[in-house]
């Protein structure tokens, strides 16, 4: 069951350039910073309400970000919703026909269970669900 958004997520190509923003311009509480090799990012966190905003910026050419930056330019990547069960959100979404890119759930920022959905099976938009850690 989904629970509630727990963040957004905007590629960018300079993340101390586009913390300075948010902090600076937006006024967005700065939670930190975290590199997740698994996902090849580095990501800064802001919290908004209780909901949080991620930047990922690539952390090497191969990186899934860096792609989109090229493709796409800057912008929101991807949302993010927390579930209380990731096998079984997986296995659900693969009952209506969503197409999972994670058949099983790998760990992302913050130690959490995470698993993406494909774009196109989802109105266009990177779905990532997350489970969190304790
Ligand atoms: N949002 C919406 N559409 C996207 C997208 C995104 N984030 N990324 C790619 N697409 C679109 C592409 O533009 C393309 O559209 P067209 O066919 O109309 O041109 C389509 O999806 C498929 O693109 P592709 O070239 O076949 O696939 P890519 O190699 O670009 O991979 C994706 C796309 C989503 C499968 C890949 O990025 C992926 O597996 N992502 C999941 C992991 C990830 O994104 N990790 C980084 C974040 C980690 C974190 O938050 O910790």
């Amino acid at each position: 069951m989904i629970k509630k958004i727990d963040h957004i997520a905007i590629a960018v190509d300079n993340l101390e350039e586009e913390i300075r923003r948010y902090t600076d311009v937006l006024g967005l509480e700065f939670l930190g910073t975290e590199v997740v090799k698994e996902q090849k990012v580095r990501t800064a966190f802001f919290k908004v309400g209780d909901v949080h905003i991620e930047l990922l910026e690539p952390l090497s050419e191969d990186s899934p970000i860096l792609k989109f930056l090229e493709k796409r330019g800057k912008g929101i990547h991807h949302i993010s919703y927390e579930v209380d069960n990731i096998e079984h959100q997986i296995k659900e979404l693969e009952n209506n026909g969503v197409r999972m890119l994670d058949k099983e759930p790998r760990i992302g920022a913050h130690n959490a269970k995470i698993a993406f959905a494909h774009p196109k099976s989802l109105s266009g938009v990177l779905c990532e669900f997350v489970e969190k850690g304790e």
